[in-house]
């Protein structure tokens, strides 16, 4: 299809149903849904459906079994939802140097299962995916070569281009932000209010949270609820000016209020997932994980050549661990040796966040501070730390772990978890 961002940029890039995000699919949990995928493009395309436990076979992986949908073919895919919760669904494919492929085009739609434990009364919801577009390869200091972009759109649109999201004084708006973009963090904020943090990645948090703006990593999806008690017409943007300058930002409007939408520029970037989990960690469960430790690295491949990646030394698809043991828990230890951040997702399972951005070196035990009751299927690694995670091995099969930045993930850092 072609897209208007905005009246200086058009584009053609692939999309579903002739929309970008794609249409808002909304299903009840546990109960069956097909879905038909028409493939009109000229390559194998395959449709991932992200935050659900689906099997192998429909989860929408080729590195896992699912099988491509050849170019103008029809792949029918049967499921059922589960766990309830905002989950989205994109492209699973790789783009290599051509950044109009896979994620940098607009295969992306919202995925919401019902019913989903609603942590508020809310009047109205919208639905917004962050989204970087026109990529190109530029070089940061170290000569490391990574993408840029020409224009940045909330909902496929640059600022000024699209819809204002229309509010009442006395609202209570609940948003469902999504970040779709192929591989760049973001912070949001929308001036004049602060955003109610209900759920990471779809599952409720433990401790909700008033903060400032939200961050979020590729693929990581925010639920936060907004109290619409300061009437004006307001910038909801990019809290960094030159990512929203490039056009990630969207009018909220009140009713009866016109003018030039305002933004208050925030001071400094706030943002911690620690802040979410139980206030007081229940006790620890009597069965201690397996550990995995996993460490990432970078090799340079010369100047002007993005990074290859590898997991422990070893790249897609010779980076490998034990068979998992169906029924045990486990704790992976991500261990960033990376000068980079990367945000991380396993396929077909959630895990629970246990500890966050400890420093490299000896890897601890488990230690009695260790954060509760965060459960994501994303997560960002901070550069030079180690993050761990817990998840029990509950859905056999094979199930993916990448990183999601495109550019890495297509260079090497996947992996595959087998069930013994
Ligand atoms: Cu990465």
């Amino acid at each position: 299809m072609t897209i208007d961002l905005s009246p200086r940029h058009k584009l053609t890039t692939t999309a579903y149903n002739g929309q970008v995000p794609g249409p808002l699919l909304r299903f009840k949990e546990n109960q069956p849904v097909t879905i038909d995928v028409f493939n009109r493009t000229d390559r194998p395309e395959v449709v991932h459906w992200h935050g659900l436990f689906s099997p192998p076979d429909v989860d929408g992986a080729m590195e896992e079994g699912t099988l491509p949908i050849a170019p103008k073919s029809r792949a029918r895919y049967t499921l059922t939802p589960r766990p309830s919760g905002f989950r989205w669904y994109h492209t699973h494919t790789m783009a290599m140097n051509d950044f109009t492929r896979a994620q940098y085009g607009g295969q992306h739609g919202f995925l919401m299962i019902d019913p989903r434990q609603n942590p508020a009364p809310y009047d109205q919801e919208f639905f917004l995916a962050l989204h970087d577009w026109q990529g190109y390869l530029l070089a940061s200091d170290d000569g490391a070569m990574n993408p840029g972009y020409a224009v940045t759109t909330i909902n496929g649109k640059a600022m000024g281009s699209g819809e204002a999201l229309r509010v009442k004084q006395g609202q209570r708006i609940l948003l469902h932000v999504l970040n779709s973009s192929p591989t760049e963090v973001h912070w949001i904020a929308l001036s004049g209010h602060s955003f109610r943090v209900m759920a990471l990645d779809g599952n409720p948090v433990p401790t909700q949270r008033t903060v400032p703006m939200l961050r979020l990593a590729p693929a990581e999806r925010v639920c936060a609820l907004v109290e619409m008690d300061n009437p004006g017409v307001w910038v909801l943007g990019e809290v960094r000016k030159h990512v929203q300058a490039l056009g990630m930002a969207i009018a909220v409007e009140y009713e009866k209020k016109k003018g030039n939408p305002e933004w208050q520029q925030p001071t400094a970037l706030t943002w911690n997932y620690e802040q979410f989990a139980h206030a007081h960690s229940p006790d620890s469960s009597a069965e201690s994980p397996i550990l995995i430790p996993l460490v990432f690295e970078s090799t340079f491949q010369g100047h002007g050549a993005m990074e290859k990646w590898t997991i422990n030394g070893a790249s897609y698809p010779n980076a490998r661990v034990a068979p998992l043991i169906h029924g045990r828990r486990y704790r992976l230890q991500f261990i960033n040796n990376s000068v980079d951040d990367h945000p991380l997702h396993l396929h077909r399972h959630s895990f629970e966040l246990r500890r966050l951005g400890a420093s490299l070196g000896a890897a601890q035990g488990i230690a009695p501070d260790d954060i509760r009751g965060i459960i994501k299927d994303v997560v960002l690694v901070d550069s030079q730390t180690r993050t761990e995670v817990e998840f029990t091995a509950n859905n056999p099969g094979a199930s993916l772990f990448h990183c999601h930045q495109q550019n890495h993930m297509d260079l090497g850092f996947m992996m595959l978890f087998d069930y013994a």
